[in-house]
C-alpha cells in the first residue's frame, strides 16, 4: 500500500469519500432516464420501488442527502412549534446546521445516552405533559449506527420497545439509518427486521453502500407523497436524476455483501491504535466501521493529530477537541488500515511503529 508521499492519501475521514465502482459508473453510463419531477425516470422508480420492497414498506423517496431525508421526515410528521426527542449527540442535532429549527421550526429535546442508545427510561421523562403552554412532544428519533458514539448498534429489542412505548403514547418514532446496513451486517439480521416498528427510515446510499450521492427514506404511501411535496419545496426536486439512482441500486444490491470486511478493518484499525501512547480506545467497542478515539493524552488536540497525519498522506476527522474519527470503507484495504496505524505510531513515537509505515 502507498507509503510514498505522492500516493492517494488513505482517506479515512469518512465513508462517504467513496468513489463509484466501475459497476456503478457502468450502470450510471447507461440508465434510462426521464423527468422526475413528473414522476416519469424510470430508474429512480425502480430504485424507490426495490428500497420500498427491501424495507417492507408502502413506499419510498430517493432524496439528495440523509440530511434532507432526515429533515423531511421531521418536516412532515411535526407541525412547528413542537419538540423533538432525541439522543445529545443525534446526528440531527450535531451536523444538520438546526435544521429541524430553522426550517421545520422544532426544537430538540435531548438524553444523554451510554453509547448513544436511548431506552424508554430515557426518553419518558421527556414526552411533555399535554398542557397547553408546553411545546408538544411531536417526535422521536433514533440514530442506528450511532455515529458520534463510534459506530454503536441499537439492541433490536430495545429500539422495538422504544417504537412500542411511543406508540402506545400516541408517538411516532423515525431512525435515522444512516448506516443501518452496518447494524444490519454486525447483528446478521436484515435491514427489514431491524427497522419494521419505525414509522419512517432515512439510509444512505452514499456512505457504506459507496454511491456518489443520495439517500432514501421509507415509510408508508402518504407520508411517502407529503415528503415528495417538502423535497421539493426545499429545491430538492430533480430532473433525470436516473444517473445517480443507476448507481443507488447497483449500492443496494452489491455493497451490503461485502460490509463485514470494513467492521474487519475498523477492529483490527482499533486494536492497532491502542496500543499507541496516549490514545485512548476500546477496540472491544468498535463493531461497524467507526473508529472514535481520545487523543488528550498525546499533548495534542484533535486537529493538531490530524494535521500531523495528513502531512504524512493519512487523513482522519477531528469531531471535537480532542475526539479523532477514521471511517473504514471500502476504498481501504487492509495494508492501507496497517499503515495508517504505522504513521501514527511514527507521530506518537511508539517503539517499533516506523518500521512498516
Ligand atoms: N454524516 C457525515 C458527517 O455529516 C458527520 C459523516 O461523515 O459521517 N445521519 C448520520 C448518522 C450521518 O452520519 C450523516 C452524515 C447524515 C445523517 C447526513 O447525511 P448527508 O451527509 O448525506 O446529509
Amino acid at each position: 500500500m502507498p507509503a510514498a508521499a505522492s500516493a492517494a492519501p488513505i482517506d479515512l475521514r469518512s465513508d462517504t469519500v467513496t468513489r463509484p465502482t466501475p459497476a456503478m459508473r457502468r450502470a450510471m453510463a447507461e440508465a434510462e432516464v426521464g423527468d422526475d419531477v413528473y414522476g416519469e425516470d424510470p430508474t429512480v422508480n425502480r430504485l424507490q420501488a426495490r428500497a420500498a420492497e427491501i424495507f417492507e414498506r408502502e413506499a419510498a423517496l430517493f432524496v439528495p442527502s440523509g440530511s434532507m431525508g432526515n429533515l423531511l421526515a421531521i418536516r412532515t410528521w411535526t407541525r412547528p412549534g413542537m419538540e423533538v426527542i432525541c439522543e445529545q449527540r443525534a446526528h440531527i442535532v450535531n451536523h444538520e446546521l438546526a435544521s429541524m429549527s430553522a426550517i421545520a421550526g422544532c426544537l430538540p429535546r435531548t438524553a444523554a445516552a451510554p453509547g448513544g442508545i436511548l431506552t424508554w427510561d430515557l426518553i419518558e421523562p421527556l414526552i411533555r405533559p399535554k398542557v397547553y403552554y408546553y411545546a408538544p412532544t411531536g417526535l422521536i428519533e433514533l440514530e442506528n449506527t450511532h455515529n458520534l458514539h463510534g459506530g454503536t448498534i441499537y439492541p433490536p429489542e430495545v429500539a422495538e420497545d422504544i417504537c412500542d412505548r411511543a406508540h402506545a403514547a400516541g408517538l411516532r418514532v423515525h431512525l435515522d439509518g444512516a448506516r443501518i446496513f452496518n447494524a444490519a451486517v454486525a447483528l446478521g439480521r436484515s435491514v427489514a427486521e431491524l427497522t419494521r416498528k419505525f414509522d419512517s427510515v432515512m439510509f444512505c446510499l452514499s456512505k457504506g453502500l459507496g454511491a456518489p450521492v443520495g439517500s432514501m427514506l421509507a415509510g408508508p404511501r402518504d407520508f411517502i407523497e407529503q415528503a415528495r411535496v417538502g423535497r421539493k419545496l426545499l429545491g430538492g426536486g430533480m430532473r433525470q436524476v436516473g444517473v445517480l439512482a443507476a448507481a443507488g441500486l447497483v449500492a443496494l444490491e452489491e455493497s451490503p455483501k461485502i460490509l463485514h470486511r470494513d467492521h474487519e478493518n475498523a477492529r483490527r484499525l482499533a486494536e492497532g491504535l491502542a496500543q499507541l501512547p496516549g490514545i485512548a480506545l476500546d477496540p472491544r467497542k468498535v463493531i461497524t466501521n467507526i473508529v472514535l478515539f481520545d487523543v488528550r493524552a498525546t499533548g495534542r488536540t484533535a486537529e493538531q493529530l490530524c494535521a500531523e497525519l495528513a502531512r504524512r498522506n493519512v487523513l482522519a476527522g477531528p469531531m471535537d477537541k480532542f475526539m479523532v474519527r477514521m471511517v473504514t470503507h471500502y476504498d481501504v484495504d487492509r495494508a492501507a488500515i496497517d499503515h495508517a496505524v504505522a504513521v501514527t505510531g511514527e507521530i506518537l513515537g511508539a517503539r517499533g511503529a516506523a518500521s512498516s509505515a
